[in-house]
Parts: structure tokens; C-alpha cells; sequence
């Protein structure tokens, strides 16, 4: 019996190998002939004609949460089901997040670099002069699993925590004292405004010059979410004239961004390479969500942790 033909979009880790087990074919995106699934390692679109142009396929299965890359209602269409790897990777995800917060609030890596460099000949006790984080208020856009494991760990830093999310999340409100605010009200009191968010059609630029501009010209941008989030022309013109403090970036639109793109050029940015689930831990069960996923899809049966 000839193996299942799975198209993949990148060569996939070791650990998908070692957990695929040679009972597949994997074969390139660009392949053109019919499959029986496609795996989704990195973000490339899968739309309708995709599934068409492939078909008869029995299962898509993402290595990773969120599925903005996939037309989900043309699969629901084609009775195609998708599968992703949620619940695993939140508690990486919201290090990442704190990571940023700390690194852009104190300009760790603008302090690398200068006490790397030739500047730096003595200490100074005025220079670099960065923000607090403890005890400052933090603004989560998202209250939803990676969301709420920030707010966790906002609480050890005795941070205020406000959200804002499609609806009020009761149980973040209790056990975290998070407190639900409008968008607006979060914009213009939050330190820290950290997206944790999928990218939808309403999230989609949804941090653009207006929103940038009622945000307090001390506070930070902390986006893990993805980079169509937020507007990136406008960020770079409001960091430029440093009417906010600083961003970091673990995600942009397109990414990478241009080589040349001057955001990369600003001091005050931090950008990291989409590392949010990045750990040896996390990325081992993507790899094993994702595969058990890819698996029942193949033999017919329900995908265990199904997007739709
Ligand atoms: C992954 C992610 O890096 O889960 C997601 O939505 O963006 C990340 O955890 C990615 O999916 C793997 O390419």
C-alpha cells in the first residue's frame, strides 16, 4: 500500500520526523498532485483553491495555535477538518511576553549593545534610564489562555491589570484581579500594552496611528500576537518621534520585515524572530498535538484537538 502523501510547508524539526516515524510521504509545497493532508509547520495561506487543487484531502493540521493562514470556513465547506495544538503553549508564549515587557521597560538590549561598544568607556549613573515595571499597570488586549498566564505573572511583578477582550472573562477577573476597561480606557492607562490576540478581520490594524496616539507617551507596545495586529507604518513613525517609549516585537507583517525597513533601524524597538513558543519543552508537544492530529485525520477518525 502506497503511504499517505502529506504536503508540508518547510522541512519540519527532527522531532516531527522522529514522531511521523517514515509511515508518511512528506512532499513539497509545491507539489501539484492530489494529497491526503497538509501540514502547516510555518504560516503559509491555505485557502480554498488550495484544498480544491489537492483534494480529495482528509485533514490540515497546524503545528501551532493560531490558524489566521487558513481559510477554516472554506475547510468546514469542504468537510476538511483542521486540527491545532492549543493549551500547550500558552505559559511559553506569556515568558516571551514578560521577557519583552522587561527587556524593552529597562533597555536590556540597547545596554548590550552599548556595553558591547566602543561608547562605553565608564559608568554613568544617568545614562539609559528605563521605565519601572513593578507596580506599573499593565494593559492585556486578549484575555484569553495566553492572555491570562501574563496577567499570572503581572501579579508576582504587583502590577495593575486591566483587559479588554470580546467579552469579560469572570475568571481572570476573580482569581487575577484583572479589571475589564474599554479599549480606550486601556490605551490611555496601561504602561505596558501587550496584544495577545488572534489576528481576526477586526483585529487586523487594530493598533494604528489613533490607537498609538492615546497611549501614554511613556508606555510600551508588546506585541506576541501577530504583526498584521498592529499597523506597522504608524508604530515606526510614533517610535521615531518617540511619542511612546519603546516596542517589542515578536511578530511582524510580513516576516521577516524588509531588510530595510527603518523600524529595524530604531533604538528604541525590540524584534525577536516569532520566538513565543519557542522552547525545547513547548515545541515538543506542538510537534506531538500536531502529529496526533495529522494522524487521526488520516485514518478518519476525530481530530482530537479540532479547530472546526
Ligand atoms: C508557532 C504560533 O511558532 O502557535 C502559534 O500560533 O504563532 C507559534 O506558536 C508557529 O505556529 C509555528 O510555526
Amino acid at each position: 500500500m502506497p503511504l499517505p502523501r502529506v504536503l508540508a510547508d518547510l522541512p519540519v524539526s527532527s522531532v516531527v520526523l522522529e514522531l511521523i516515524g517514515g509511515r508518511v510521504e512528506l512532499v513539497p509545497w509545491d507539489f501539484s498532485g492530489p494529497v491526503d493532508a497538509i501540514y502547516t509547520y510555518g504560516h503559509p495561506t491555505v485557502d480554498g483553491a488550495m484544498m480544491d487543487r489537492h483534494a480529495p484531502l482528509k485533514v490540515i493540521s497546524n503545528f501551532g495555535v493560531g490558524v489566521d493562514h487558513i481559510d477554516v470556513k472554506a475547510a468546514t465547506a469542504r468537510n476538511i477538518p483542521v486540527g491545532n495544538t492549543p493549551g500547550i503553549l500558552d505559559g511559553a508564549t506569556a515568558d516571551l511576553a514578560f521577557a519583552l515587557i522587561l527587556a524593552a521597560g529597562r533597555r536590556v538590549v540597547e545596554g548590550d549593545r552599548y556595553a558591547r561598544g566602543p561608547s562605553f568607556t565608564r559608568y554613568d549613573p544617568s545614562y539609559m534610564l528605563g521605565r519601572e515595571v513593578h507596580s506599573s499597570t499593565l494593559g492585556i488586549f486578549g484575555m484569553g489562555r495566553i492572555g491570562r498566564q501574563v496577567a499570572m505573572r503581572a501579579r508576582g511583578f504587583g502590577m495593575k491589570v486591566l483587559y479588554h477582550n470580546r467579552n469579560r472573562n469572570d475568571e481572570a477577573e476573580i482569581t487575577l484581579g484583572a479589571r475589564y476597561v474599554t479599549r480606550d480606557e486601556l490605551l490611555a492607562a496601561a504602561d505596558y500594552v501587550v496584544l495577545t490576540l488572534p489576528l481576526t478581520p477586526e483585529t487586523r490594524g487594530m493598533i494604528g496611528r489613533a490607537e498609538l496616539a492615546q497611549m501614554k507617551p511613556t508606555a510600551t507596545l508588546v506585541n506576541v500576537a501577530r504583526g498584521a495586529v498592529v499597523d506597522k507604518e504608524a508604530l515606526t513613525e510614533a517610535l521615531a518621534a518617540k511619542r511612546i517609549f519603546a516596542a517589542a516585537l515578536d511578530v511582524t507583517d510580513p516576516e521577516p520585515l524588509p531588510r530595510d525597513h527603518p523600524l529595524l533601524k530604531l533604538e528604541n524597538v525590540i524584534i525577536t524572530p516569532h520566538l513565543g513558543s519557542a522552547t525545547e519543552e513547548t515545541r515538543r508537544r506542538m510537534a506531538e498535538l500536531s502529529i496526533e492530529n495529522l494522524f487521526a485525520g488520516l485514518e478518519g477518525e476525530p481530530l482530537p484537538y479540532r479547530v472546526s
